[in-house]
């Protein structure tokens, strides 16, 4: 290709070439973009065969079994909740809602559900080859929970993908469903409060993109800090779901903050507010069958919205907390796909159907086709094994410690990134005792990340709370830690612990109004143009959206988008463990467009470490060379 590009270049052509031609010539060097392409993906494959995907041990490539083709049975198809959303608003879905005998269902296996068992590293691909499938064989379903939360960063940071690019995927295959994304109110899919202009603005693009139910929720369940996002939503024509946070135990003789009042009392202030359904989201799997009995009876009896209820399988009690909510006549409750639930993640769909029984509350779904999906998720779970969470029992303790299921195998993370993986036993005990000295708060992301990060300081460096109140001065205390005292993260139910916010605080100024009301408005703009000098292009406005959130995250991955170019079209085998010796794959780039990649050899290693890998790429031989870091 070089050597066409010299013959066929004008200079060379007219004779005017002299021996420094090629130094004044670095057109000459741009060959096609699909070699290009194609050694941009040969050198990920290279990469990731011989040293490993980042963060996860390396292992030899295993051999997977793909899923099989699915038949589904053809089912009657009545109009959906999106069908219904877009002809009479969110209004029209409330009271759709309202009128179902049976109980309706929304499906988290492509948000919630990997997030809690697989450190949300499900990929965009597995989802969209099943999202038609899964609209065709469930239309009876409310909603499919399929953004936002932990998933946008995780998409930028572990697999070189662009969030937006997933949503758009699963809108075009999932046009009849209502699609629905966790938002974290005024912290919206990050871990900090942003100014009110950009939450606005995120709402608004997440809508536009394809979001029609937002679950907004603040983590210390202080309504000021949803009220915007709820007002936002409204204005674009969705359906606002405002979730209340479930902490504790509702009918605890001892534990006496968060009892059923409480909660019936944020769910009024809500409707004032102007929610079109109430969620009630247990984010760590805390409520206990009884308590969810009298907690929806008493929702139902006093607030006029739908009831939607979210929970975790942690202590393995889903199901029968489930069925008693039914029995109080909650509307909509949050189920996963079999292969993907249970433990860690929602209670399980056919489950939760087999529960009820022959019932006119039981699901209208059909099950046949319910399990056939579930066969392409027990095939895919399989790829993803590196993740797992290590919980394949139920655990009781989670009444103990209250950690949300989503924060459960990312403390662990982080507890081994700082060499305290033999100490998990006793952070998730410094955990509960790190809730009590905060005075007892709602944890979910990202307060919860505030409990884990004291937890893991006090095991780290081996500190008790007498210790705290005793030495805490001379402490340097986790920057999450001081600025959840700081009210950065808004104020907790019954306010902060005097003492110890003095002594976290270490004479710092805190705040006491919501955050969002200090921040200067963002200057879309003055970013927009900022960023263009940093990536080189014009940045979309969901760019600039993503660079405001996450500066770095977003550059990073942009970095590794110019090296390695678009790896979402690789299968997921591939991506995580790269390539097998004689092994063959196919990547369809494009419609039409398709690499046939074959590594014949990896090479042994040179004295700098350096390994030749032997690829055949569309019938050509291509040769990478990759340090090997081992
Ligand atoms: C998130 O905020 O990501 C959660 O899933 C909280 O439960
Ligand atoms: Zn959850």
């Amino acid at each position: 290709i070089f050597l066409s590009n010299v013959i066929n270049h004008e200079q060379f052509q007219t004779g005017e070439a002299k021996t420094t031609f090629i130094d004044g010539a670095p057109e000459l060097f741009v060959f096609p973009r699909i070699r290009d392409r194609g050694n941009r993906m040969l050198k990920y494959l290279g990469e990731v065969t011989v040293n490993g995907f980042p963060g996860i041990e390396k292992v030899n490539k295993p051999v997977f079994t793909k899923p099989g083709k699915i038949a589904l049975n053809p089912g009657e198809a009545g109009p959906t909740g999106k069908n219904i959303l877009d002809s009479q608003g969110p209004e029209g879905v409330r009271d759709w809602i309202k009128e179902q005998e049976a109980v309706l269902l929304t499906d988290t296996t492509f948000r919630d559900a990997h997030q809690s068992l697989l450190a949300t590293r499900v990929r965009t691909q597995d989802i969209v080859k099943i999202a038609s499938c899964t609209e065709e064989a469930l239309p009876q379903l409310f909603s499919c929970e399929v953004w936002g939360g932990a998933t946008f960063d995780v998409a930028y940071r572990f697999l070189n993908e662009d969030p937006w690019v997933r949503l758009r995927k699963i809108r075009e295959a999932m046009p009849n469903t209502l699609l629905q994304m966790l938002f974290r109110g005024s912290n919206a899919v990050g871990y900090q409060n942003y100014p009110d202009n950009v939450i606005e603005e995120f709402i608004k693009e997440s809508a536009r993109q394809g979001i029609d139910v937002f679950r907004i929720f603040d983590s210390l369940n202080w309504l000021p800090q949803m009220e915007k996002s709820i007002q936002v939503v409204r204005d674009t024509g969705k359906i606002a779901e405002a979730a209340i946070c479930y902490t504790g135990d509702a009918l605890s003789p001892t534990r006496k903050k968060y009892n059923i009042d409480y909660y019936v009392n944020l769910a009024l202030e809500l409707e004032k507010m102007g929610a079109h359904i109430i969620a009630i989201k247990d984010m760590a799997g805390l409520m206990k069958p009884q308590a969810a009995y009298h907690l929806i009876s008493a929702l139902k009896d006093k607030v006029s919205l739908p009831i939607h209820l979210h929970m975790h399988d942690t202590s393995g009690n889903g199901i029968i907390t489930y069925s008693s909510a039914v029995r109080a006549g909650v509307d909509i409750v949050d189920v996963a796909t079999s292969a993907m639930s249970s433990s860690t993640s929602q209670p399980s769909m056919s489950s939760f159907y087999y529960a009820l029984g022959e019932d006119e509350k039981t699901p209208k779904i059909d099950i046949g086709n319910a399990q056939r999906i579930n066969h392409y998720w027990e095939n895919v779970r399989t790829y993803y094994s590196q993740f797992e969470n290590g919980i394949n029992a139920p655990q009781t303790e989670v009444y103990a410690h209250e950690m949300p299921g989503g924060q459960y195998s990312n403390l662990q993370q982080q507890a081994k990134a700082v060499g305290l993986e033999d100490q998990w036993e006793k952070i998730k005990l410094v955990y509960a005792e790190v809730n009590q000295m905060f005075g007892d708060i709602v944890k979910v992301t990202p307060s919860s990340k505030v409990v884990g990060d004291m937890a893991l300081f006090m095991v780290q460096n081996d500190l008790t709370e007498e210790d705290v109140y005793a030495k805490g001065d001379t402490l340097s205390f986790p920057e999450s830690v001081v600025s959840f005292f700081r009210g950065d993260l808004g104020q907790p139910t019954g306010g902060f612990p005097e003492k110890l916010k003095e002594i976290i605080l270490q004479g710092r100024p805190s705040i006491e109004v919501r955050p969002g009301s200090l921040a200067e408005p963002v200057d879309f703009a003055k970013v927009a143009a900022e960023l263009e000098k940093l990536i080189d292009y014009q940045p979309s406005h969901e760019e600039v959206l993503s660079y405001i959130m996450y500066p770095q995250v977003f550059l990073d991955y942009r970095k590794s988008n110019d090296t390695y170019g678009d790896l979402t079209v690789l299968d997921t085998p591939s991506f995580f463990y790269g390539m097998r010796p004689n092994e063959t794959i196919r990547v369809k780039i494009e419609k039409g467009k398709h690499f046939n990649i074959r590594l014949d050899e990896v090479g042994e290693p040179n004295i700098e470490g350096n390994r030749i890998l032997y690829f055949i790429f569309n019938g050509q031989r291509r040769e990478i060379v990759i340090k090997d870091n081992s």
